[in-house]
């Protein structure tokens, strides 16, 4: 694998509070991403944070359904997961997590604010067809390969992953720089998604971090 330049970047996914040990959405041991994604961040000089940044009632809340979280719904644009009301819009829950150090991130791309269409992905809405301009800007910006790693591994990191390829971009996937939820055999289909679409898997140890 050719070395880290200026032609890459970092995309930092959904290190937010809620996606931590007390939120509202808490993947298990997810703040230990938090000091590696610090570490791994040095070697970039493009780094970019996605935030989930949900309105109140979102469509994605099993509570604007009456439902249990973790139930599936039918909507327009196919299968939703119904999650606890996570990641409101301006609350402590969907700040970064305050071990996050990555002054030097350059754009906080934010997903998820439509309240009709959820966004796993840091680039294409659930609708499939919304982008969220974070291709146009890394292409802008000279980008042709980006690193993902965050919270969570099977949704919104593999949904990163997966569309970065769509768009045409190398991606390499730092999985242990990664937690994910594991509910109802999401990993091991998120973990295939991402290997039918060329993704690269490695790990810390193996990028030299
Ligand atoms: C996420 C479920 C709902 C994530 C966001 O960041 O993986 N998962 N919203
Ligand atoms: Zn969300």
């Amino acid at each position: 694998m050719r070395g880290i330049s200026a032609r890459d970047a970092l995309v930092v996914v959904d290190l937010q509070n809620d996606f931590c040990p007390g939120g509202a959405l808490a993947v298990a041991d997810g703040q230990a991403v938090v000091p590696l994604v610090n570490r791994i961040g040095q070697a970039f000089e493009n780094v970019v944070l996605t935030q989930d940044w949900h309105p109140p009632g979102h469509i994605s809340f099993a509570s604007t359904h009456g439902r249990a979280p973790f139930e599936t719904v039918e909507l327009a644009y196919g299968t939703q997961v119904l999650w606890p009301d996570h990641c409101l819009q301006g609350s402590e829950g969907a700040a970064f997590h305050p071990g996050v150090d990555l002054r030097g991130a350059q754009t906080i791309v934010r997903k998820g604010f439509r309240h009709s269409v959820d966004s796993y992905s840091g680039f294409v809405e659930a609708d499939r067809t919304s982008p969220t301009g974070l291709a146009g800007y890394l292409r802008e910006r000279g980008v042709e390969r980006i690193f993902v790693a965050g919270l969570a591994l099977d949704f919104c990191v593999a949904w990163t992953a997966v569309d970065g390829r769509n768009k045409g971009f190398e991606v390499v996937l730092v999985e242990d720089a990664c937690r994910a939820i594991d509910v109802a055999g999401s990993l091991e289909r998120a973990i295939a998604d991402m290997e039918a679409a060329g993704v690269i898997r490695t790990g810390m140890g193996a990028l030299g971090f």
